[in-house]
């Protein structure tokens, strides 16, 4: 039993990759504004976020700080992979209507 409980102990060790799996958030475009406008994320992890555009019209996520470009068509859905990030604010643009939408990742 002793041997067992060890192989256990070393399978559970052995398992780093359950918990650098991505953290998975949600970002709408809708009337070319973000919904949330402000993200909580957790920093030094990796995170997914799945940004849906509800426009008929595409857009582009854009960040300078977070070094992300994805360009999103009308009516579809894209992901955005960002992190480990240290703590800080990040922000956020559609660069086709970056009057309207903006936004802020709050790495925490
Ligand atoms: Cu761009």
């Amino acid at each position: 039993m002793r041997g067992f409980a060890v192989a256990i102990l070393l399978a559970a060790v052995g398992m780093p990759s359950a918990q650098a799996l991505a953290q998975e958030f949600n970002l709408v475009i809708r009337n070319h504004k973000f919904e949330p406008q402000e993200l909580r994320v957790p920093a030094g992890k990796r995170v997914s976020i799945y940004v849906a555009n509800e426009d008929v019209t595409p857009e582009e996520f854009e960040s300078a700080t977070l070094k992300v470009e994805k360009i999103i068509p009308g009516k579809s859905k894209g992901l955005v992979r960002i992190g480990p990030l240290a703590p800080g604010r990040y922000e956020f643009i559609g660069e086709f209507h970056a009057d309207t939408a903006k936004g802020v990742i709050i790495a925490e």
